[in-house]
C-alpha cells in the first residue's frame, strides 16, 4: 500500500506542495480561508439582486383559511409576495422529496409543522423582506398535532397528510429485512435473551453556514442560474430541470466554498423554488438566506428513531441473533435522503462488525407535525442508529452475563479470514481485521489498567473512602457501508450512482480535474488533487481541481455518505491512469520504442530496465501537443474522462474507547480520554483524516450530552437557538488520541474507503457505553441520549451504590 502504518506515504511528510502524491500535504484551499477570502454563497451580490424572507407558520398542525397580502404588497421597498396559491397558479406549490413523497413548497391548505413556509416576500432589502412579513395577515384554525411518534398510529390520531387522496392514518411504510423465521427460531431456543428500548433523539447537523441561495432568471437567454449551498448540485439541477420544466442546459448550479454540510445540504428547501419564483417573477436576482432559527427548525433533521433491540446469546456469550423493531419519526412529509429501494437507508446492517446466525429488522414510518427532511448528520444512511444499537445491546449483554465488554466484543467480532464476509441481511463487507483493530485501540488506552483504576475506585467509593466522581469505560466498534453506490443496487429519484471525472494535461504538464462531488470542508482541492500527482507523478501544486459548477463539470450524484473517496475518488484514480496510458503511447513515439516495451516509474515512462532512457510526464505532455508524429488511429494529447460504477460499497471501520468521570452529584459527564483507531483503507492524506475524525468525535460529544430537537406537547420547538440547541466545543472535548489500521479495500483502485462520518457513527455509543459503566454500580442498565446532567442526576436517584 502507498501509506505506512503512520500514514506517511512514500514521499514522506511533504511541504507545500511539490509533493507527488499521497502523505501529510497542507490543504490548498487554506490559503484562502485562513485570509478570510472564502466566496460562500452569502458574499455573492448580484447587480440589482433583491432579497427574499420566509413568512412561517405559528403553529404545528393548523388549517389555513386565508392569507391577506395587500398591506405587505404596498411597502414601498416589496417588489413581490408569493403566496401558496401564487405557486399554485404555476403548478409549484408542491415539490417531490428525495423519497417520493411531496412537500409544500408554501402551504395551501395546512401547515403541519411549526416553521413551515407561508409565504415569501421579496424586496429591495433584506431589512424591508423582513418587514413586511409583519404586514402579512393570515388566518388559522389550529388542529391537534401528533408531536409524539408512539401515538402518531394510535386510533383518532389527528390525519396529518389529508392532501393525499385515500390516505386514513399516518403511517408511511412497514419495510424489513433479513430472515424473521430463522431468527424466531434462533431467539426461540437460546439460552440467553436481554431485550431494551432505545431512543436515537432528533438532532440536527448544525453547519455554522445556514442554508441559501441566490436565484437569477436571466430572461433574453432564458438560462438560470443558481448559486447555492448544495452538496450534490448535478442531483439539484435535475430535480430543477423536473420540477420548473425546464432543460437541463437551461439551468447552471454553482455551489461556491460551503461552510459545513454535514448533510443539512443535500436536499432542496422550499425558500429555494421560492427564490427562483421570486427572479422569474422580478426579472431580478433574488437572494435568500436562512438565519440560525430557520435553519434548526426547519431543515434536515437526523436519527429521530425509537428503536426496541433483542440479542440471543449463548450462556459463554457467543452471540447468535439479533432483531430490532424501529419506529420512525419522519415529520410532515417524508423527505428523508437515501437510496430510493431503502426507506430506512442502510439501517439494516445493524449486525454490524459481528458474526451472527440470524437477524431481523422491521422498520415502520410515520408522519409527525414536525420538520421533514431526515438522515443527515454524518450519517451514513442512517449507520449512525444501527451502530448505536448493536453497540448498546452488546453491552447490556456483557453487563448481564457478567463479562468484560472488549472481551464479549473479541469473542464475537468478524475474523480476517471470513471477508469478503456476507452478512445475514444481504451485505457483502469487502475488507476487515476487526480483532487487531480492537486491541490497537486496547493497547494505546491501556485498557487493563484503566479497568484495575476503575476496580479501585469502586471499592474505595463502596466503603465511603472517597466520593469523587465515578469512572466509565466504554467501547464500541462499528462497521460503516460507504461509498454509494453501484448502479443495480441503488439510485435517487432514480439517477444512477456513478460518478464522472474528466482529467486535461496542458502542453506544460499542469492538469485541470473535473469533478461532480462538493466539499463542504473535507478538503476535496486537496486530497483529490493528489490522487492526480500520484498516478502521473507530478506535483500536487500543478493539479487543479474544478467542481461546484454543473456547467464546468461531468454528471455526478455529490457529497454524502462518505462517498467521494469511494467513487469520485476512484474514478481520478481512473482517469488518470487512462492518461498515463496515453501518455505511453505518446512516450513510445518519442523514444522510439514500442509501447508494450516501457514501463512507469513514478512521473516518468522509461525503456524497460534502462532508467537513463525515458520520458517525464512533462516531456510527453509538451509532445502529445507537438508535432511529434504519432502512430496511425492515436489522437493528440491527453485527455480523458471516465464514468465510474462502483463495483461495491466500501466498509470502513474502527474500535472507540471513551473513559468518563460522571459527578454523581451534579449528573455532569466529563470526557476524560477518548481513543479512536480508524481503518479506511489506504489513507490519501493522513491529516485530513485525522481533522475528519476529530471532527466526527466532536459530533459524537455533542449527541451524546447535550443534543436533541424537543418539541413541547403543542408541538413548539424548543431547540431553535444555540443557546437551547449546544454544539460541542474545544472546552467538552479531550485531546483525542488516534491511531490506525490499514485494510485496504480490495475493489477500490486506490484501497481507499470513505471516512468522512466515521467518527460520527462510531463515538456516541462509545460514551453512551461508557457512562451507563460508571453508574453500573447503581444498577443502572440503560439511558437514553442526551446524557445531560438533569437527565444522568435523575437516572440515579433513589439507587443505592453497590458494586
Ligand atoms: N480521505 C483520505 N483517505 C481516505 C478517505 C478519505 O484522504 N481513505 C479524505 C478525502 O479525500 C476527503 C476527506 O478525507 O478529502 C473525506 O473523504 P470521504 O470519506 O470520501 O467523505 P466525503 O468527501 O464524501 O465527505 C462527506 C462526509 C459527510 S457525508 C459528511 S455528513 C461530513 C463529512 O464528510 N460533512 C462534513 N465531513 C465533513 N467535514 C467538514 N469539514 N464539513 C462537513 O460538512
Ligand atoms: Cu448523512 S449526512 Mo452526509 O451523508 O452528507
Amino acid at each position: 500500500s502507498a501509506s505506512g502504518p503512520n500514514g506517511h506515504g512514500p514521499n514522506g511528510h511533504g511541504g507545500p506542495n511539490g509533493h507527488h502524491g499521497f502523505g501529510r500535504v497542507a490543504r490548498k484551499e487554506d490559503a484562502r480561508f485562513i485570509r478570510g477570502q472564502g466566496n460562500y454563497v452569502d458574499d455573492i451580490k448580484l447587480p440589482g439582486m433583491l432579497y427574499g424572507a420566509i413568512l412561517r407558520s405559528p403553529h404545528a398542525h393548523a388549517r389555513l383559511l386565508s392569507v391577506d397580502t395587500a398591506a405587505a404588497e404596498a411597502h414601498p421597498q416589496v417588489r413581490a409576495v408569493i403566496t401558496g396559491e401564487t405557486l399554485a397558479g404555476l403548478n409549484l406549490a408542491w415539490m417531490p422529496t428525495l423519497s417520493n413523497d411531496v412537500q409544500a413548497v408554501l402551504a395551501t391548505d395546512k401547515v403541519r409543522y411549526q416553521g413551515q413556509e407561508v409565504a415569501f416576500v421579496v424586496a429591495e432589502t433584506h431589512y424591508a423582506a423582513r418587514d413586511a412579513l409583519e404586514l402579512i395577515d393570515v388566518d388559522y384554525e389550529a388542529l391537534p398535532p401528533v408531536v409524539d411518534a408512539r401515538t402518531a398510529l394510535d386510533d383518532g390520531a389527528p390525519l396529518i397528510r389529508d392532501d393525499v387522496e385515500g390516505r386514513t392514518d399516518n403511517r408511511i411504510f412497514d419495510w424489513e429485512a433479513g430472515d424473521a423465521e430463522q431468527t424466531g427460531r434462533v431467539f426461540d431456543d437460546a439460552e440467553v435473551v436481554i431485550a431494551q428500548d432505545m431512543l436515537y433523539p432528533r438532532v440536527h447537523p448544525a453547519p455554522l453556514e445556514t442554508c441559501g441561495i441566490v436565484a437569477d432568471m436571466d430572461k433574453v437567454t432564458g438560462k438560470l442560474t443558481v448559486h447555492t449551498t448544495t452538496q450534490a448540485p448535478h442531483a439539484h439541477r435535475t430535480v430543477y430541470a423536473l420540477v420548473a420544466g425546464l432543460p437541463e442546459h437551461k439551468i447552471r448550479v454553482v455551489s461556491p466554498d460551503i461552510g459545513g454540510g454535514f448533510g443539512n445540504k443535500v436536499g432542496i428547501y422550499p425558500g429555494y423554488v421560492c427564490a427562483i419564483v421570486g427572479s422569474i417573477v422580478t426579472g431580478r436576482p433574488v437572494k435568500w438566506m436562512e438565519d440560525r432559527s430557520e435553519n434548526l427548525m426547519t431543515t434536515s433533521f437526523a436519527r429521530d428513531y425509537h428503536m426496541r433491540g433483542e440479542i440471543a446469546a449463548t450462556r459463554d456469550g457467543r452471540i447468535r441473533g439479533l432483531r430490532v423493531e424501529v419506529l420512525a419519526d419522519h415529520g410532515a412529509f417524508n423527505g428523508t435522503a437515501q437510496p430510493t429501494k431503502f426507506p430506512a437507508g442502510f439501517f439494516h446492517v445493524f449486525t454490524g462488525s459481528y458474526d451472527i446466525e440470524a437477524a431481523h429488522c422491521a422498520v415502520t414510518g410515520v408522519y409527525t407535525n414536525k420538520a421533514p427532511g431526515g438522515v443527515a448528520y454524518a450519517c451514513s444512511f442512517r449507520i449512525t442508529e444501527a451502530a448505536y444499537l448493536v453497540e448498546r445491546m452488546i453491552d447490556l449483554l456483557a453487563a448481564e452475563l457478567g463479562t468484560d465488554p472488549a472481551e464479549l466484543r473479541l469473542r464475537n467480532l468478524l475474523r480476517a479470514e471470513q471477508f469478503p464476509y456476507s452478512s445475514p441481511t444481504g451485505w457483502e463487507y469487502d475488507s476487515g481485521d476487526y480483532p487487531r483493530t480492537l486491541r490497537t485501540a486496547m493497547d494505546i488506552a491501556g485498557y487493563d489498567e484503566l479497568r484495575a483504576e476503575q476496580a479501585d475506585r469502586r471499592a474505595r467509593a463502596a466503603d465511603a473512602r472517597e466520593d469523587g466522581p465515578l469512572m466509565g469505560i466504554g467501547i464500541s466498534f462499528f462497521t460503516e457501508a460507504v461509498g454509494a453506490g453501484p448502479r443495480k443496487h441503488m439510485d435517487i429519484l432514480g439517477l444512477g450512482m456513478a460518478d464522472g471525472a474528466e482529467l486535461r494535461v496542458h502542453p506544460t504538464g499542469k492538469a485541470v480535474l473535473r469533478i461532480s462531488v462538493q466539499t463542504q470542508g473535507q478538503g476535496h482541492e486537496t486530497t483529490f488533487a493528489q490522487i492526480v500527482a500520484h498516478e502521473l507523478g507530478i506535483p500536487v501544486d500543478d493539479v487543479d481541481v474544478v467542481h461546484g459548477d454543473t456547467d464546468q463539470t461531468p454528471f455526478g450524484l455529490g457529497t454524502y455518505g462518505s462517498r467521494s473517496t469511494p467513487v469520485s475518488g476512484a474514478a481520478t484514480a481512473v482517469v488518470a491512469r487512462k492518461v498515463r496510458e496515453r501518455a505511453r503511447i505518446v512516450a513510445g513515439a518519442m523514444l522510439e520504442a514500442d509501447p508494450e516495451d516501457l514501463e512507469w516509474t513514478p512521473g516518468r515512462w522509461i525503456v524497460r530496465g534502462d532508467p537513463s532512457s525515458g520520458a517525464t510526464m512533462q516531456e510527453i505532455a509538451m509532445a502529445a501537443h507537438g508535432s511529434l508524429e504519432l502512430p496511425d488511429g492515436v489522437e493528440g494529447h491527453l485527455d480523458a474522462t471516465t464514468v465510474y460504477n462502483p463495483p461495491n460499497l466500501t466498509y470502513p471501520f474502527g474500535a472507540y474507547i471513551a473513559v468518563v468521570d460522571v459527578d454523581p452529584g451534579t449528573g455532569k459527564v466529563t470526557v476524560r480520554r477518548f481513543i479512536a483507531v480508524d481503518d479506511c483503507g489506504v489513507r490519501i492524506n493522513p491529516m485530513i483524516v485525522e481533522g475528519q475524525v476529530h471532527g466526527g468525535l466532536a459530533d459524537g460529544v455533542g449527541m451524546a450530552l447535550m443534543q436533541v430537537m424537543a418539541f413541547d406537547e403543542d408541538g413548539n420547538h424548543l431547540g431553535a437557538s444555540f443557546m437551547d440547541y449546544l454544539l460541542p466545543t474545544s472546552m467538552e472535548c479531550p485531546s483525542w488520541e488516534l491511531g490506525e489500521t490499514v485494510t485496504p479495500s480490495p475493489h477500490h483502485p486506490l484501497g481507499a474507503k470513505g471516512v468522512g462520518e466515521s467518527a460520527t457513527v462510531g463515538s456516541p455509543a462509545a460514551i453512551v457505553n461508557a457512562v451507563v459503566d460508571a453508574l453500573h454500580p447503581y444498577g443502572v442498565r440503560h439511558a437514553d441520549m442526551p446524557l445531560t446532567p438533569a437527565n444522568v442526576w435523575r437516572v440515579i436517584q433513589g439507587r443505592p451504590f453497590r458494586t
